[in-house]
């Protein structure tokens, strides 16, 4: 079954939780190892990605050690279409959609095209909205964010994503950020669209996860805890806390 198929299939018996992974911070084993100790702690894919260059040879590296122990689906989180890869299982094919640069509305996408269908990935299709305060991916996306407060903007966006016809809605306080996208906020876009939607950035502490879950996130992303040193014992916590809601 393709990837949308299996998210799907997931989503509509819980929700979900994915492992955000960096190429660039460390090496392909190093990954490969966090990757599986996710995987034993309850997360149901993999995310490669990041907001600086990627090359694929780095990409190849990276998801060919982390298949060798991990039996998850791997999806690339592409910040250009460079960031492509055969040995993934899919693509988010994504438009950063409060992007004030056509690079990352569709510019980027359509040099990826090509090479996508070239390598057989599946595409996922996804509306990306940047939520103060960004953080990097932000400032590299150019992003307008959507202010913390401004419930309407970010349904908006959201409502947008989905009549373009993209099937996840993705709200991104950003990598690190000092705190996740507002309760209210996913709350407000949950009641307002009807594809799943992703909420990451930020998120650090079992309570956080929890908040989200009940106020309706369908899958929560996290990337920079399972870096930190009790990070996997902390990941655990955070991914039952978010699938119990
Ligand atoms: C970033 O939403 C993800 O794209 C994950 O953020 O690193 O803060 O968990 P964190």
């Amino acid at each position: 079954m393709k990837v949308m198929g299996q998210i799907a299939e997931k989503l509509a018996r819980g929700r979900m939780h994915m492992t955000l992974l960096d190429p660039d911070k460390l090496v392909p084993d190093e990954h490969a190892t966090i990757a599986a100790r996710a995987m034993g702690s309850g997360t149901d894919a993999i995310m490669i990605g990041g907001s600086t260059g990627i090359d694929q040879a780095s990409l190849d590296a990276v998801i060919g050690a982390i298949k060798k122990k991990v039996s998850l689906p791997v999806i690339l989180f592409p910040m250009g279409a460079r960031a492509l890869s055969a040995k993934a299982d899919a693509v988010y094919f994504m438009s950063l959609l409060n992007s004030r640069d056509p690079r990352f509305l569709t510019r980027e996408q359509a040099m990826g095209a090509p090479f996508i269908r070239k390598l057989g990935i599946e595409p996922i299709p996804m509306g990306y909205i940047i939520v103060e305060p960004g953080m990097k991916v932000g400032e590299v996306g150019q992003a307008e964010p959507v202010r913390r407060g401004d419930l309407s903007a970010a349904i908006s966006y959201s409502l947008c994503a989905q009549y373009f016809g993209m099937k996840l809605v993705y709200l991104e306080a950003g990598s690190g950020a000092p705190e996740p996208v507002p309760a209210e906020m996913v709350k407000a876009v949950k009641g307002a669209i009807e594809i799943p939607l992703i909420v990451g950035g930020g998120v650090r502490k079992p309570e956080q996860a929890r908040v989200l879950a009940a106020a309706g996130a369908d899958i929560l992303v996290t990337g920079t805890l399972v870096e930190s040193s009790d990070g996997v014992k902390r990941l655990g916590d955070v991914i039952k806390a978010f699938k119990r809601g």
